[in-house]
């Protein structure tokens, strides 16, 4: 008989899928397989309509209310992309937390080359808006901040970020990849700019398809150009939103079934979601802790990072995927985030959990990991 698969790497990707998200991606592809807001012909407009439906969703989601302001994009990266090369100019200032993700790291290090943009990194464990204020230079322009870390799941302060911002007139970037559908965002009480986002974490979607909430409504910069199905005689980017970011063909069946991923998440309800997963994490730390030769990082938002001493990150990963159990190891693309937590040379073990884990794939975890260190 097949060993069942204990599944910890939700972090990294939500799996498996519900069964309604399956369905509206199989439905778009038997029954809406048009290029949406191309052509008049029913498939095509069915296909506008899913990604309609799908924008709707996730502006109700986040209480923007404003389903145009939605930008589809192929995942969280090209939406921080997006927005960072949108949004700063030459010689800007811009402020990060020191526990971002590679996909804000990289791209402000190649805005650092192509326009001279600098950048200063605040402490994520003492209070953003200060920390803000402490590092304000004349020049800068932009917040941009993770919600929370890959790494450890720790949080920072949407609403002292939304403060700062707000206070000093900048531009508030925020990278949700781990915090949408974990965590209530309400962006109607929120000082922000541009908000990225996977479907393929906490809101149950599919890889290759991401989304940029903009508080605007007119692009700045164009990202990418390409045809729009809209104001197709001129050879420059349509100004509205969406349009003026998204350029070819989308990827309308993992757009479909991201809207429907979202809408299982508010059935459900984001409280529920960030109880279970509390619970979930207060119950890994504990058997991990009492598992001999153990070093266990302040962990919280269904993540947590640690070691066994005596066994490398990676061999760790190894044994208990011989186990039948699915974590990441190494840096997670996130080296800020291992810096300050002294992990740098080591990288951790990361189990992460999605509401569907259930609280016998930890004991499983227990029994694995306790194998693993008795036999070091
Ligand atoms: N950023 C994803 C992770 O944390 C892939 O694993």
């Amino acid at each position: 008989m097949k060993k069942k698969m204990i599944y910890l790497d939700n972090a990294a990707t939500s799996y498996p899928k519900p069964q309604c998200v399956i369905k509206e991606f199989l439905d778009t592809l038997k029954n809406a397989g048009g290029n949406p807001a191309r052509s008049s012909h029913t498939l095509s407009l069915k296909a506008t309509e899913k990604i309609y439906s799908a924008r709707e969703s996730i502006a109700g989601m986040f209480g923007t209310y404003k389903e145009e302001n939605v930008v589809f994009t192929y995942n969280a990266t090209t939406a921080i992309n997006m927005a960072l090369k949108s949004y700063l100019k030459p010689g800007d200032h811009v402020i990060t937390s020191d526990i971002e993700h590679n996909a804000v790291i990289r791209p402000l290090e190649a805005l650092r080359r192509s326009k001279g943009i600098s950048c200063s990194c605040f402490d994520s464990s003492e209070d953003a808006e200060q920390e803000i204020a402490r590092l304000l230079t004349p020049q800068t322009t932009c917040i941009v901040s993770t919600l929370a870390s890959n790494v450890t799941g720790k949080t920072v302060d949407l609403s002292s970020l939304s403060k700062a911002a707000k206070k000093h007139g900048l531009y508030l970037i925020l990278d949700a990849a781990q915090s949408a559908g974990h965590h209530l965002i309400d962006l109607s009480v929120t000082d922000f700019d541009v908000l990225c986002a996977p479907a393929h974490k906490g809101l149950f979607g599919i890889q290759g398809c991401g989304f940029a909430i903009f508080k605007e409504n007119e692009r700045k910069e164009s990202f990418i150009e390409g045809g729009s199905g809209y104001e197709s005689a001129s050879k420059e980017m349509p100004l509205t939103l969406p349009e003026g970011y998204e350029a070819g063909t989308p990827a309308t069946g993992a757009i479909a079934a991201l809207g429907a991923g979202v809408r299982l998440v508010n059935s459900i309800g984001i409280e529920r979601i960030q109880k279970k997963l509390e619970t979930l994490n207060e119950r890994a730390i504990e058997i991990i802790k009492s598992v001999k030769g153990s070093i266990v990082y302040p962990s919280d938002s269904g993540i947590v990072s640690f070691n066994i001493s005596g066994i490398p990150s990676n061999g760790v990963a190894y044994l208990l995927n011989k186990r039948g159990i699915c974590v990441r190891d190494g840096l997670h693309c996130a080296p800020s985030a291992h810096k300050k937590l002294g992990t740098i040379s080591s990288g951790t073990v990361r189990v992460s959990f999605s509401y569907f884990n259930k609280m016998k794939d930890i004991d499983l975890l227990y029994k694995a990991l306790k194998e693993i260190s008795d036999n070091r």
